[in-house]
């Protein structure tokens, strides 16, 4: 049990709220509901039906002499597969749609950025001499099925990694052949009787989770930046404050933007807006939960309410008149939270939903239709409203960093690169950069290590880029803001006001991790850092992280070359062989471990001795805390005080 349930003041208000209720929440099920000790570590398979075998004590092979090694493999490379499947059949419908706008078939969809078309084409190697943006587009959402589906070869956006990256895998034979047929080969493998040693099963995990990262992810994140527009930087607001106490709140939760990004239309035309008047609200307010709050955020400012476990509690103010849901990390149990109030839960995806919630299906030729039909719907239940509360919290954000922005803010349009970022690590201005990424879990308190990893980085000069609910969480605390520079180490700080950024830069939601891919292999090729990825001193963290899809990207970063941690208790403990595997022999392999470890502190301390090993090894200047600072009294205020980072913080009751 964890002692401390969140650090949010806003979602430990709503905790009471929901607890006088009679609401029961994810917190409350992980009181109840004790993870199993054997499963928890790996240690139990349920691959056949001579099993399930649990190997613990004077057990240590199943029925069928599968060894712990092998069944722990075995979980982790199901489910790699699954997060795998998950992201990459995300982008697949991404990919439908731009068909089908390309086609004339869903008129509510436009090419809202051709110069990313282009840039596409030319990665798929799609001719646009002479053609219309509507041919281009079909072939580049054709090339990017073929992607899916193809069977040999390789996926096209392997392409874009180093060379040396590239060889790299070619050498291990990982290179991933088509999306689909890594995620079916691992359920394959993985079936009773097949692959039986947990390294040969690890490399076809480590093969798999490649094709989600440079294949399904990329492209889903390519293909809505092509539908909607690649993200540059955009101001908003986080956290409970941002529902409004008379006005229509509809929620958008999950992962999709198709749908979001029409419910954002529709909310602003006369014929709704005007619905809702006569219903005697003021208007229509959209916020977010989860990756479709990133999706929405990133491209039209849509505000954050909360991650991952700020779902249920977000019924529990009696204010939301709908949620919204499409696909994936939606709490079944949030059904039954809105038993309790008016909130209305509508699921809207073909392949998503719950026993008891509204379905309200939603298709692209009939986008906008759908979309208001929803709105109406909310505006509708707007005056049910009972045992209202908005926790008084909110606080600024700036969002919007795709890796075409990074690129563009270092040098303009003509200029574009990312010289200035690799000289600022050359010097040692900056030591170095991460990624911060992942869930929440209800077995660690809520935001805490996500918050605690990303502001000792910075403190340390550590440059963040962050999605996911992270992303989420660094949001709601005041660490997306220009002001957060004041906790930032000095010459980190002096790099980022030079070429105006904050030290945390929210990159978009968990399948845009894929832009991380691109700024490290950029990162790369700009030369001076080194010839693969694995040389720059860069470092991979997940804090919270609780989903399948998470251990696909942790895969997916470690096979790319970075060394990853990962936060709470490891799935693979039962195995000291596999937890040596991937966080020790792996480093042979493809120059990067992964490692999973409770404790942020020991995991911030290893990562930064990490990165300046990497740098002795590029022969970069030493590091030298403080040596950029103005004075030689400066020290970046401490962070790791309440007081001072509350003083901070404008999380707190207005
Ligand atoms: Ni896909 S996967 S809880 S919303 S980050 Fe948030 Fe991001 Fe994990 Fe889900
Ligand atoms: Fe047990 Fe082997 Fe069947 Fe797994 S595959 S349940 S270890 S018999």
């Amino acid at each position: 049990m964890v002692d401390k349930k969140t650090i949010d003041p806003a979602v430990k208000e709503m905790m009471e709220k929901a607890k006088a209720d009679g609401i029961i929440t994810a917190f409350d099920r992980a009181e109840s509901t004790k993870a199993c000790p054997i499963g928890h570590v790996g240690s139990c398979c349920k691959n056949c039906h001579m099993g399930p075998c649990r190997l613990v004590g004077k057990t240590t092979v199943g029925v069928c002499g599968a060894t712990i090694d092998t069944v722990a493999a075995r979980n982790l490379a199901r489910a790699i597969a699954a997060g795998a499947a998950s992201h990459s059949d995300h982008g697949r419908g991404m990919a439908f749609t731009l068909l089908a706008a390309a086609n004339g078939e869903a008129p509510d969809y436009k090419i809202k950025d051709a110069n990313k078309l282009m840039r596409v084409a030319e990665y798929l190697e799609v001719p646009t001499k002479d053609r219309s943006n509507e041919e281009i587009a079909a072939d580049v959402a054709r090339a990017a099925l073929a992607d899916f589906g193809s069977l040999k070869g390789e996926v096209s956006y392997v392409k874009r990694a180093p060379e040396k990256r590239k060889e790299l895998w070619s050498k291990l034979g990982v290179t991933p052949r088509g999306v689909d047929r890594e995620v079916v080969e691992t359920m394959h493998r993985t079936h009773v009787g097949n692959d039986q040693d947990a390294e040969h099963i690890m490399m076809h995990a480590a093969r798999t989770s490649l094709g989600d990262g440079w294949g399904g992810s990329m492209l889903s994140t390519d293909i809505s930046d092509i539908l909607f527009g690649t993200p540059s930087p955009v101001a908003s607001r986080s956290n409970f404050g941002v529902l409004a106490e008379d006005e229509v709140n509809v929620v958008v939760h999950g992962h999709e933007p198709t749908l979001s990004e029409l419910i954002v239309v529709a909310a602003n035309s006369p014929d709704v807006l005007d619905y809702a008047k006569s219903k005697g609200a003021k208007g229509i307010n959209i916020v977010g939960i989860c990756c479709t709050a990133n999706e929405v955020l990133m491209r039209q400012g849509v505000p954050l309410l909360g991650n991952f476990l700020s779902q249920e509690l977000a019924i529990a103010t009696g204010v939301i008149e709908a949620m919204v849901v499409d696909i994936q990390c939606i709490m079944q149990g949030i059904v039954d939270a809105a038993e309790t109030t008016h909130t209305k839960i509508i699921t809207t995806s073909p392949k998503a939903k719950i026993t008891g919630a509204t379905h309200i299906e939603f298709h692209e030729d009939k986008a906008l239709e759908t979309a208001k039909l929803i709105l109406k719907t909310a505006i509708d239940n707007y005056p049910n409203r009972k045992n209202v509360q908005i926790p008084d919290y909110t606080d600024r954000i700036i969002a919007g960093f795709s890796h075409e922005y990074i690129a563009y803010m270092q040098g303009g349009v003509y200029r574009e690169s990312f010289r200035p970022l690799n000289d600022a690590i050359s010097s040692g201005r900056i030591r170095g950069a991460a990624g911060v990424v992942g869930c929440n879990n209800p077995r660690i308190t809520h935001d805490d290590p996500h918050l605690e990893v990303v502001k000792e980085l910075i403190k340390n000069d550590v440059l963040v880029v962050t999605t996911g609910c992270n992303a989420i969480a660094c949001a709601k605390q005041g660490l997306l803001t220009p002001e957060v520079m004041e906790y930032a180490g000095a010459g980190l700080r002096e790099v980022c006001e030079a070429i105006g950024i904050p030290p945390v830069l929210h990159m978009g939601s968990c399948v845009d991790n894929s832009r991380i891919l691109t700024v490290l292999a950029q990162c790369v090729n700009e030369g001076g850092l080194g010839e693969d990825i694995s040389d720059l001193p860069v470092a991979g963290f997940a804090p919270e992280w609780m989903s399948e899809k998470a251990l696909s990207i942790g895969c997916y970063f470690v096979t790319s070359g970075v060394r990853t941690w990962m936060g709470g208790t490891s799935p693979i403990e039962g195995s000291e062989m596999l937890t040596k595997l991937v966080g020790e022999d792996w480093n042979n392999v493809f120059g990067a471990t992964w490692h999973f470890e409770p404790d942020w502190q020991k995991t911030v301390e290893e990562a930064l001795a990490h990165i300046d090993a990497k740098r002795k090894a590029l022969n970069l200047e030493e590091y030298v805390p403080g040596k950029y600072a103005k004075s030689n009294t400066y020290f970046p205020a401490d962070y790791t005080s309440d007081e001072e980072f509350a003083k901070y913080s404008r999380t707190r009751a207005k």
